[in-house]
């Protein structure tokens, strides 16, 4: 059995929730297991909301983590609102586990090697990296992640060009830093996901108008689809292997400009980072997702 813990901003955009929906159905299938959630961005409803789809999804028992610092991100989801009524286990942020904490004991009590999957924003992921020995585990971040983890998945950076920018990487301060420290210190292998490959990719729109998830999306002003970053990088990750799942991988190494968030590629045979570019055409991978979504 293959085990995921998501990283996800589950903040202004649906793409998050299309994502999660996939993930939840491949954990309710016992595809795959989820052994937690970890959100990066902090709004007024993030937890309740998030345990609300998780419930209405029938993944009741995933535990959240928040990072409740992460409150300067902006930005006033309505869906957000709309879900957290349904919210069960955790009815407030106060109700979730520290990002770095949760991060930490999931991995400490992993039996298995363990992915990650992250589709948001990373300065949960690098306070992970930094973090010491505590009374969850006497191994630092680090150690946890080169022992447990054996590969990251990553939604970010824009890699058809040197010096682009996108928003996981450069949205604000927190996630120029994290993104630098991310592609600098991360021990084990990551494949991105960029801007490039999704924003051209719709998914979503056939959902049922009775569906909550479509209802997310109406929220966000996509009632006929939105740009599949989020669940195509959900998908490669169910995959499990680039060529597979319908791309090319790029192999080198990446670098984030920790001022501006600009990314950088250096190609490299064997190098610890790669990107994705589709080998098929979009309809291959909007089938895909839409056929996991659908009610
Ligand atoms: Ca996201």
């Amino acid at each position: 059995m293959r085990h995921f813990i998501l990283g996800t901003d589950w903040w202004t955009d649906c793409d998050d929730a299309v994502a999660i929906r996939m993930l939840a159905r491949a954990h309710k299938s016992g595809a795959i297991c989820l052994d937690g959630v970890v959100i990066n961005a902090c709004m007024e409803d993030s937890v309740a909301s998030l345990d609300g789809f998780l419930t209405l999804e029938g993944c009741e028992n995933i535990p959240l983590g928040l990072d409740a610092e992460a409150t300067d991100f902006g930005g006033k989801p309505p869906y957000q609102k709309r879900l957290a009524p349904f919210a069960r286990r955790y009815k407030s942020n106060a109700d979730a586990e520290d990002a770095v904490k949760l991060y930490r004991r999931l991995l400490a009590e992993a039996k298995a090697p363990v992915e990650m999957v992250e589709i948001g924003y990373l300065q949960a992921f690098a306070a992970l990296l930094d973090s010491e020995a505590d009374e969850i585990s006497p191994k630092t971040g680090l150690a946890l992640v080169k022992e447990k983890v054996s590969k990251c998945w990553v939604m970010a950076g824009k890699w058809d060009a040197d010096g682009e920018k996108e928003n996981n990487f450069c949205r604000n301060g927190r996630s120029r830093l994290a993104g630098a420290a991310f592609c600098e210190k991360c021990p084990v292998p990551v494949t991105f996901l960029g801007w490039e490959v999704g924003f051209d990719v719709i998914s979503g729109g056939a959902l049922s108008r009775e569906d909550y998830l479509w209802q997310a999306l109406a929220d966000h002003g996509s009632p006929e689809g939105r740009s599949s970053w989020d669940p195509m990088l959900v998908l490669l990750a169910l995959t499990g292997d680039e060529e597979r799942a319908g791309y090319t991988a790029v192999y080198g190494d990446a670098r984030v400009d920790a001022q501006t968030g600009q990314n950088y590629f250096t190609p490299q045979d064997g190098g610890r980072h790669a990107y994705v570019v589709k080998a098929k055409e979009n309809a291959y991978y909007e089938d895909l997702i839409n056929q996991r979504i659908a009610n």
